[in-house]
C-alpha cells in the first residue's frame, strides 16, 4: 500500500526539496512561529518626475471673429520727398472772346469816370446856390472878394471864375444870380473878363479871346480909367467893365463832362 501523498509532501518539505532557491532565514529555526500581523501603510513617497509630452492632441474649434477696434490716430510722419511731376491735365474750357476784355477794360474806365463825375456834383450840390447848363454849372457860396482873389478862390474849389460862353450861359448865369439875390446897386457878379494886359481888348483868364460877349450900350467905358475887369449887371444881363479891386460877388463855374 502506497503512503498517502500529504505525507509525501510533509517528507518534502522536511528534506527542503520544496523550498527550492527561496534563501532560509539561519536563524529561524526549523519550525518558524505564525508570522505576525502586517505593519502599518509608511508614508506617500515623493512625487515622481514628469512625465513624457504627450501625443498632439485634436486641433481646436474655430474661434468667433474679433472685434475691430481702431487706437487713436499716431503722430504726422515728416513729409516725404517730392514726388515725380503729374501727368498734364485735361484741356480747359476756351476762353472768353478777346474783345470781352476791353469790354471790362472800358466799363472799369466808365466806372471811374462816373465815380468822379458823382463827387464833383455832390461837391456842386454842397454850394448855397448853383445852375446847371450844358455841362456847365455855375455855384455860388455868398463869397464876395476881388478879382484876383475870386480866381484864386474857384481854382481851388475846382473850377474858375464863371464866364458866359454862350447867350444860354448868360441866362443861366443871370438866373442864378437873380435867385441869389445879387441885384444890389453897385454890387455885381464878376465875369472872368480882363483888359489889364491890353485896354480895349478883353480875354478870359488864360489869355484867349472871348468868343461871347454881352457889353451893355456904351460899354466896356474904362470910366476913369480904373475899369479892367467885367461885371455881369443884374437883372438885366449885359456885361461892363469894372475896378478889379472892387468886393464883388464870386460866381464860380465847375464843368462836369
Ligand atoms: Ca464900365
Amino acid at each position: 500500500m502506497a503512503p498517502p501523498v500529504y505525507f509525501i509532501v510533509l517528507l518534502m518539505l522536511q528534506s527542503g526539496l520544496l523550498h527550492g532557491a527561496e534563501p532560509q532565514n539561519l536563524n529561524c529555526p526549523a519550525h518558524c512561529g505564525v508570522p505576525g500581523t502586517p505593519g502599518q501603510n509608511g508614508l506617500p513617497g515623493r512625487d515622481g518626475r514628469d512625465g513624457k509630452d504627450g501625443a498632439i492632441g485634436p486641433k481646436g474649434e474655430k474661434g468667433e471673429p474679433g472685434v475691430e477696434v481702431h487706437g487713436p490716430p499716431g503722430k504726422a510722419g515728416p513729409p516725404g520727398p517730392q514726388g515725380p511731376p503729374g501727368p498734364q491735365g485735361i484741356k480747359g474750357p476756351p476762353g472768353l472772346p478777346g474783345n470781352l476784355g476791353g469790354d471790362i477794360t472800358s466799363l472799369k474806365s466808365e466806372i471811374q469816370h462816373l465815380n468822379t463825375k458823382i463827387a464833383m456834383i455832390e461837391k456842386v450840390a454842397s454850394f448855397d446856390s448853383f445852375r446847371k447848363v450844358g455841362q456847365k454849372y455855375f455855384v455860388y457860396d455868398g463869397f464876395v472878394e476881388s478879382f484876383d482873389k475870386g480866381i484864386q478862390y474857384c481854382k481851388e474849389i475846382g473850377g474858375a471864375i464863371a464866364l458866359p460862353r454862350n447867350a444860354d450861359e448868360n441866362k443861366a448865369l443871370l438866373k442864378l444870380s437873380v435867385a441869389s439875390g445879387l441885384n444890389v446897386p453897385n454890387s455885381y457878379p464878376y465875369i472872368g473878363a480882363s483888359d489889364r494886359d491890353k485896354e480895349g481888348q478883353f480875354v478870359d483868364i488864360n489869355g484867349k479871346p472871348l468868343t461871347f460877349t454881352n457889353w451893355d450900350s456904351g460899354q466896356p467905358d474904362d470910366y476913369m480909367g480904373a475899369q479892367d475887369c467885367g461885371v455881369l449887371r443884374v437883372p438885366s444881363g449885359f456885361w461892363d467893365d469894372g475896378g478889379c479891386d472892387n468886393t464883388f460877388h464870386i460866381v464860380c463855374e465847375i464843368e462836369i463832362k
